[in-house]
């Protein structure tokens, strides 16, 4: 018997204006109520914003591709602002070679070497900034400084011009929305700061000894083509900064804004990487994604025809009820495994035990130097196309007596 379809939903909530972006939870819930999937007719595009869609969207490599770009722009049809990533906006076999090579590099079992530096840093930080003072800023003096105390190092980039890293972050985080103006204004004095990046890649100007020289290493031993080589520098550099920035942010945030949980915390250490997988889920830094449909895909009874963009959205996901129970809870007694913030499947974030490493060095220098931790003005947003982070964090810290 045929089963009759009802329409898919159709929704004018415009997920890149400053409005959704300031402020997203409100529009998750009505994007997650109105149907499994949903058309967005301000980009003429389809959305998921419940778990399950958003899992079985991101699992389905062969129906959703990403060499069309996970962003708005359809490489097939528009001219991408730069050569295109060899990871993210690739498919198998392409994508295959570029993701083994920096699977092997970016292990778990390679990045323990750097563990033990880089809790150092950043107790090293953490005492700096308790130098002087019981206030600071989460984000300018904490979030945005570990990542690039540490990070440009392990990759091996020169010393001069890391100023651009962060922007060159931002725009491209941006880029994977509509030309709005946080892409129109940033856009017209990117230049100098792309020039910066790929510089950067090019195997004369890595030291010997970092991720850069490794990837290049890997070129040598043919497991990737010299012309490859340096735009999986560029991957690295592109992803590693402002995400990890951000997913510091979040956690901070969700210890300062939930004292209960820190006094857990400080009770057993064991949780601090579950109060970083939490954070992340809920925060989710990055809030969405794009897949191109290859054939017509029936989403949960939606058929969608071929060509046309998804949207993935991660922080709807991440805090469906249909999945999480008390969905907008910091809770460190839940089991957050399954949360799609750094994805699900093929591309399932490459980097993420570096952002791991970065963010737990940042929250055990915090637990064994402080008792305390309080938000003591109102944190101020940064607005992006794609990531959700902040600008300002004012915090006030209680150093542990002795
Ligand atoms: C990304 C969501 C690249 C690249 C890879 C991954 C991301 C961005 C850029 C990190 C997407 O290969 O350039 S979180």
């Amino acid at each position: 018997m045929a089963v009759a379809l009802s329409p898919t939903p159709v929704s004018s909530i415009d997920p890149f204006s400053t409005e959704f972006l300031a402020d997203p939870l409100p529009f998750h819930e009505r994007l997650r109520e109105l149907g499994p999937v949903v058309s967005l007719d301000a980009y003429g595009v389809y959305a998921v914003a419940r778990y399950a869609e958003v899992h079985r969207c991101l699992t389905d490599w062969q129906a959703l591709q990403s060499g069309a770009g996970v962003g708005l722009s359809n490489f097939t049809t528009e001219k991408p602002w730069r050569p295109p990533s060899l990871l993210l906006e690739a498919d198998p076999p392409r994508h295959d070679a570029p993701r083994a090579v920096l699977s092997q590099l970016l292990s778990q079992r390679r990045l323990r070497r750097l563990e033990e530096e880089w809790k150092a840093d950043a107790a090293q930080l953490v005492d700096e900034l308790l130098g002087r003072g019981t206030e600071f800023d989460a984000v300018t003096d904490l979030a945005e400084v570990l990542p690039l105390r540490v990070f440009p190092d392990a990759v091996g980039i020169g010393p001069t011009g890391r100023e651009h890293l962060l922007p060159y972050g931002d725009f491209a985080f941006n880029a994977f929305g509509p030309q709005n103006e946080l892409v129109t204004v940033p856009a017209a004095t990117i230049g100098p700061t792309v020039e910066w990046i790929n510089t950067q890649c090019l195997r004369e100007n890595l030291t010997d000894d970092g991720f850069g020289a490794q990837i290049w290493a890997a070129a040598d031993r043919g497991e990737i083509t010299p012309q490859q080589a340096p735009l999986i520098v560029r991957s690295m550099l592109t992803a590693g900064v402002d995400t990890t920035v951000t997913g510091i942010a979040a956690v901070v945030h969700a210890i300062a804004a939930n004292p209960d949980q820190w006094e857990r915390l400080r009770a057993d250490r064991s949780l601090l990487p579950r109060a970083f997988e939490e954070a992340v889920r809920l925060e989710s830094p990055v809030q969405t994604f794009f897949r191109t449909t290859t054939v017509e895909t029936v989403v949960s009874g939606t058929p969608i025809p071929p060509g046309e963009k998804v949207l993935m959205f991660l922080g709807a996901a991440n805090r469906d009820p249909r999945r999480w129970a008390d969905p907008d809870r910091f809770d460190l007694s839940r089991d957050p495994s399954g949360h799609v913030a750094f994805g699900m499947g093929l591309h399932q974030c490459v980097g993420q035990h570096i952002a791991r490493l970065e963010a737990t060095a940042v929250l055990g220098a915090l637990l064994d130097r402080v008792s305390a931790i309080e938000l003591s003005g109102t944190p101020a947003r940064h607005l992006n196309n794609t990531l959700r982070g902040w600008e300002h964090m004012p915090v006030r810290v209680t150093p542990t007596a002795g």
